[in-house]
């Protein structure tokens, strides 16, 4: 294997940071002692976290409306997966990259597989592509794509999504996440309830071609291309058409998704109570789908869909696995830094809610008492548990400061002098 930055370099940072992270490590083992819990244990079951980044999330496009490239942005899927590697390499909690068609096309994908390991990657879900046309595409999904009125439109929607499967087989991926721009703009446009047959009808031919081991992820979104409604608008919609399509149907979660104020902790143990939670797409927002950067707004409201995934880790329901992953894209920092900052951003997160003390939890709420109820999470939540994380990633070969390493690493102005410069053009969804 074949590591883009030199250990060296980062066993050189590390050394510089060792002392003072023993200290505080040692620090926080013995307040966390004080309560029963035992801080080794809770660094294995960080190391053995991890978190999925998005292909697309390496590039500078998040934005809608504008592209301001920087230098030495990858400009194609071998380029993106050198930037994940790198990710990788200094978190050691993105293991896996989950690539987009056809942005992420190429002729050998049995090659692009080997290229990723080789670096220390695998792919996870395998995302299709309905809400933009493409060069020659025979026809245009400016009507719609799986929902499509035009039965034409419909088929090739379908056939994107079969040949996703086809190429996800050959990366060793083993979900196809489905997110469709379907709906309407005004009143009236369309049928709420023809359309959501069309769409059910072409996702189950998509559903049919799925191989055994795998499944399919519906991911909701309220608003957006379509502003007054869409297919799968919400998570209502998406577990009654994951009930509908079959056990491989499951519902993912995009924290951006939702109307503001949702309560999206709750949405997750809902869906985890019917067995169709499925995945996770981690960001962060303000107004609407946002796609900042993970934790960065309400670091809180992390910590509580955490709180629930653990909860549903120690109560799992028909195979609980959720495909976790980076979902956020936007166009003010190097992605590398952003994706850095938010893996550990969703780590600390996952850390905190392992600390919460499960047994005075549920006696508060079984005695109604509130305060103490509300008081068992929030000690867990106050507590610094960036000493866990980091010492959980030297171990593995990682970096302390995963910033200030990267940055030592000048791996941004190398990649400038080496890549062609990336075009102008409009952002992504
Ligand atoms: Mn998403």
């Amino acid at each position: 294997m074949t590591l883009p930055l030199s250990a060296d370099l980062i066993a050189d940072a590390n050394s510089r940071e060792t002392a003072a992270l023993d200290e505080d490590y040692h620090a926080l083992s013995r307040k966390l002692a004080r309560t029963g819990i035992e801080i080794d244990a809770i660094k294995t079951r960080v190391t053995g976290f991890s978190v999925a980044v998005p292909s697309w999330g390496a590039g500078r496009g998040g934005t809608r409306f504008a592209k301001f490239p920087i230098a030495g942005e990858p400009t194609n899927i071998h380029e993106k997966l050198e930037d994940c590697a790198v990710i990788n390499q200094l978190s050691r909690a993105t293991p896996r990259v989950s690539p987009h068609f056809p942005w992420d096309r190429v002729s050998d994908y049995a090659g692009l597989r080997e290229e990723a390991a080789a670096q220390g990657l695998a792919f996870d879900a395998v995302n299709s592509n309905t809400f933009q046309d493409q060069p020659g595409q025979a026809h245009s999904y400016n009507t719609g794509s799986l929902a499509s009125t035009l039965e034409a439109t419909r088929q090739q929607a379908v056939e994107h999504n079969i040949e996703c499967i086809e190429i996800g087989r050959q990366l060793g991926s083993r979900d196809l996440t489905v997110w469709v721009g379907d709906g309407t703009n005004f009143p009236g446009q369309q049928d709420f309830a023809r359309s959501l047959d069309r769409y059910l009808e072409a996702a189950s031919q998509v559903y049919a071609a799925l191989p055994g081991n795998w499944r399919m992820l519906l991911e909701h979104k309220m608003f957006e291309p379509a502003f007054y409604s869409t297919v799968i608008s919400d998570w209502g919609s998406s577990i009654l058409a994951a009930q509908e399509l079959g056990p491989k149907a499951k519902c993912l979660v995009d924290l951006g998704h939702h109307a503001p104020n949702v309560n999206i902790e709750q949405i997750v143990a809902r869906l985890h109570r019917f067995g169709k939670l499925g995945g996770f797409h981690f960001n962060d927002s303000k107004y609407g789908d946002d796609d900042l950067d993970s934790g960065s707004i309400n670091p809180h409201q992390l910590f509580l869909v955490f709180n629930e995934l653990v909860e549903a880790e120690l109560n799992p329901r028909e195979g609980f696995d959720p495909a976790y992953m980076i979902d956020q894209s936007h166009n003010v920092t190097d992605p590398i830094e952003s994706m850095l900052s938010s893996a550990e951003a969703i780590t600390q997160c996952y850390a905190k809610a392992l600390l919460v003390d499960r047994e005075a939890l549920r006696h508060a709420q079984q005695t109604n008492d509130t305060m103490m109820a509300f008081q068992a999470l929030r000690r867990a939540y106050t507590i610094d548990v960036a000493p866990i994380l980091a010492k959980a990633r030297a171990e593995a070969g990682g970096a302390i400061d995963v910033l200030a390493t990267y940055r030592a690493s000048q791996w941004r102005t190398r990649k400038a002098q080496e890549r062609k410069v990336v075009g102008l053009g409009a952002g992504i969804v």
